[in-house]
């Protein structure tokens, strides 16, 4: 361990080094930059020695393959995890500086649109701290998800420039380059198939340390660039005037890395999106596999020693691409190579929603990747036979079943019979695919679905984000739950107690309060601590309802307007969301908030009662800021369609009560804390069903009989808002006439949910009951404990500690 003597004498050393000034002269970036390049060193020492001992154990590796990793700032967590924090805070005090202030400067990673890239990085964190050798294998984008700026009340998009003033964390790996190749012809010599005339593009890994907690292990992020190689770009040919073409070239080639898709679900067969799966999948398989031959272990058993996990079906080419390597480099036969693929591979499904489930048209794609194409084609005819030879399936159903049809691949077909596991994200998620969603593969292979709940980091989520709460729950409990979370639990014990209730209700007061002042700082709105902050943060969509929010909050206004006086808890609800560039009702939605929210923060007849925040550019570390500063955390999807959710295990750890429906990980939660708990509301599974299967669901019912609904669908429409009567037309349209996401249907009941919110505000023993339960709860949902069970129930592999 470093001792703060030695710690002072690296800092300040590095910092001469690295800017060449004094610390007086040295800017905060200076200042951070010392600092975050001697934090790396610190933990690269571990790295070489964690790859050492993987490498010497030959114990079984997982790589954990993501087109999204939404890791955030890291230079917090990077200390903490070093057991550094306290330290360098007294360091940097002494040294006049502000540790807090020096890591707010850090620009998030954001290589991710939410959930999916946010659980990924997740995952790094409890890997590393459970000594389990595990790694990511994704893209090193050049920008990340769009910076987002309100503008008159819409969304406006910049580009996340987050490596302008380059990335202190990774290590650029040229000499672990690998080509990856695109186009050409498939050729066959000597019963091996290989590739002529391809495109070549240069794949180059950048690696980042992902450190496990106090355990002296240090696990790797490696991310590809793609980069035009050399010869491509050849000079001679600028004597024959192709000067500008090979410009053109390189340009084309590492556009790949160029940019993350920023829509969270599929829209349509982009052929960009298609070569940064292969770019990164080619790249990573083919990196898998020349490191495992350095080990000298028979390629047949690659199983033993490998684990690939398909994040999404974005990544799902590593079937085909394993196929490939297997058979036209090491000279393996189909059987054998699909034995090894089968047991090497496991997916892992984040979606019902049909619109987002990914499928390639043929003719893009065998144009594109000739021999995976011809690999696939081969996939499917062997599983297509089996299907009738051994499972006596209809041609109907193996026409639904196969991975090719309509002229189209199906990637969650193939990831579905190219891995041994598959799993959903919730308990309820998975029900639903095997019960429906993926009901004809559940049948025929019913041994490989199965569950892991999703989880999150409390190192992140609790220790960094809201230490407060940690040491309050240390003071009462000892730090053995920072070990294992589940221990939190024993919070129960206190749920009694004067002093600890007080003590829960100041941390989250002054962490409303900071809330408060970044409100004032970044939205020039004054909101009020003692009312209830009420957060619905997550990606927008129609199906996570935040419409459904919005126009309640238009009813408690027209509630108020009418009766002023009315004995009212006041409220302050707050947004954030990132919309997809492309999808316009989101956007829409967004405008509607902010349109709302100028009407009411500025109407001085409901005397404040109400106020509406939208914070632009939700990110990771705006999330760090709004988790431990929640009232109540809005998880209102509509039932069926949010796979997991983890967004409301950050809220519960941190001490929000959630208003849910019972959709995915909601489920869970409601069986932790119990019923009373947490406030339920809505359309359950079945009804969602039934209604969809009957086509009956028409909304004029509810609107001619209830008042409430029929007053704020006319305002959105009359100029009440104050804007054009045509701008929320899509808005009104999509809920009166195509309620998809059963908004008004759920309406009265979403309300009524709110209305006892109030009440268990009020009166502070019930709500600090239900804060302190939550809380005392959340351990379950620790990303440890889902790691223990991916590595249990599906990798097979072990912790291998220093
Ligand atoms: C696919 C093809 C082309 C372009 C984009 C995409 C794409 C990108 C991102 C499709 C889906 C995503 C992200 C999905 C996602 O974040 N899903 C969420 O995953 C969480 C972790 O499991 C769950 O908790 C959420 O319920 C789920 O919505």
């Amino acid at each position: 361990m470093v001792t703060k003597a030695q710690f002072k004498k690296d800092y300040l050393k590095k910092l001469t080094v690295k800017s060449g000034r004094t610390i007086e002269e040295a800017s905060r970036w200076d200042q951070y930059h010392a600092l975050a390049s001697m934090v790396r060193e610190y933990a690269s020492m571990d790295w070489v020695d964690t790859n050492n001992r993987y490498d010497d154990k030959a114990c079984k590796q997982v790589f954990y393959f993501s087109i999204e990793f939404l890791t955030g700032k890291f230079l917090m967590n990077n200390l903490i995890n070093l057991g550094l924090d306290e330290t360098a805070s007294e360091v940097l005090d002494e040294l006049g500086l502000d540790l807090e202030d020096i890591a707010s400067i850090e620009k998030d990673q954001g290589l991710g649109n939410g959930g999916l890239g946010r659980l990924a990085a997740c995952f790094m964190d409890s890997m590393a701290a459970l000594a389990i050798p595990g790694h990511g294998c994704g893209i090193r984008y050049n920008y990340g998800l769009f910076e987002q700026k309100i503008i008159n009340g819409y969304q406006v998009e910049f580009p996340d420039r987050w490596l302008n003033n380059r990335n202190v964390w990774e290590v650029k790996k040229a000499d672990k380059s690998v080509e990856v190749h695109f186009y050409g012809d498939v050729k066959l010599e000597n019963g091996r198939y290989f590739l002529e005339n391809t495109t070549p593009v240069l794949a180059v890994p950048y690696d980042t340390p992902v450190v496990g907690y106090k355990n002296d292990t240090v696990n790797t992020l490696r991310l590809w660039s793609a980069q035009a190689i050399n010869k491509e770009f050849d000079y001679s040919t600028f004597s024959r005037g192709e000067y500008m073409d090979a410009f053109k070239k390189k340009y084309d080639v590492e556009s790949i890395s160029q940019v993350l898709y920023p829509n969270d679900s599929y829209d349509e067969g982009k052929v960009l999106r298609l070569k940064q799966e292969y770019f990164f999948v080619s790249a990573g398989i083919q990196g898998i596999i020349r490191s495992f031959k350095k080990l000298g272990k028979p390629m047949a058993k690659l199983y033993d020693y490998i684990s690939i996990h398909i994040n999404d079906t974005h990544p799902s080419m590593a079937i085909p691409e394993l196929m490939r390597i297997l058979m036209d480099e090491e000279g393996f036969g189909w059987d054998e190579s699909w034995s090894i693929v089968e047991k090497t591979c496991s997916y892992t499904n984040h979606t019902i929603l049909s619109e987002a489930l990914e499928k390639w048209p043929v003719e893009m794609f065998s144009k594109l990747l000739p021999r995976i194409y011809m690999i696939i084609e081969e996939i499917n005819k062997r599983f297509c036979l089996d299907l009738f030879e051994v499972y006596h399936k209809t041609q109907e159903e193996v026409n639904r079943m196969a991975v090719i049809g309509h002229g189209e691949i199906r990637m969650a077909h193939l990831a579905i019979i190219g891995s041994h596991s598959i799993n959903g994200v919730a308990r309820l998620h998975t029900e639903i695919l095997k019960n429906k969603e993926l009901k004809d593969f559940y049948n025929i292979m019913p041994a490989k679905f199965n569950n892991k709940t999703n989880g999150i980091t409390h190192r992140r989520w609790l220790i960094n984000s809201n230490p407060e709460l940690s040491k309050v729950i240390t003071k009462y409990i000892g730090d053995y739950w920072i070990r294992d979370p589940q221990h939190l639990r024993e919070l129960m014990k206190f749920i009694d107690d004067k002093d600890f209730r007080q003590e829960i209700d100041d941390v989250k007061r002054k962490n409303k309060e900071a809330l408060a002042a970044y409100i004032l700082k970044h939205n020039n709105i004054v909101v009020n601590p003692d009312s209830i902050f009420d957060v619905h943060a997550k990606r927008l969509h129609e199906y996570k309802r935040q419409t459904l929010n919005i126009l309640h909050i238009m009813y408690l206004y027209n509630r108020l307007l009418k009766n002023p006086d009315e004995d009212f808890v006041p409220r302050t609800f707050i947004f954030a969301a990132k919309a997809a560039p492309s999808y316009y009702i989101a956007k829409q939605t967004i405008k509607l908030i902010n349109t709302v929210a100028d009407l009411v923060n500025n109407d001085t007849r409901i005397k404040d009662k109400i106020k509406v925040v939208f914070l632009e550019n939700y990110s990771v570390s705006l999330a760090e800021i709004l988790m431990p500063a929640a009232d109540v955390s809005e998880q209102i999807s509509t039932t069926t369609k949010e796979a997991s959710g983890t967004g409301n295990m950050k809220f519960m750890m941190n001490g929000a009560v959630t208003i849910a429906t019972l959709d995915g990980a909601n489920v869970e939660i409601h069986e932790q804390v119990g019923e009373d708990n947490i406030v339920l509301f809505g359309l359950t599974e079945e009804e969602v069903y039934e209604l969809y299967e009957r086509h009956e669901y028409k909304t004029d019912h509810i609107i001619e009989n209830d008042p409430r609904i029929k007053e704020v669908l006319d305002q959105l429409i009359n100029g009440f808002l104050g804007v054009d009567k045509e701008e929320f037309q899509i808005i009104y349209d999509s809920v009166v006439y195509n309620d998809e996401y059963f908004v008004l249907k759920d309406f009265d009941s979403y309300a009524a949910a709110q209305e006892r919110i109030g009440h268990y505000y009020t009166d502070e023993d019930i709500w600090l009951k239900m804060a302190i339960t939550n809380i005392a709860h959340s351990g379950v949902f620790s990303s440890d404990k889902t790691i223990q069970e991916y590595a249990s129930g599906i990798w097979e592999t072990d912790r291998v500690p220093k």
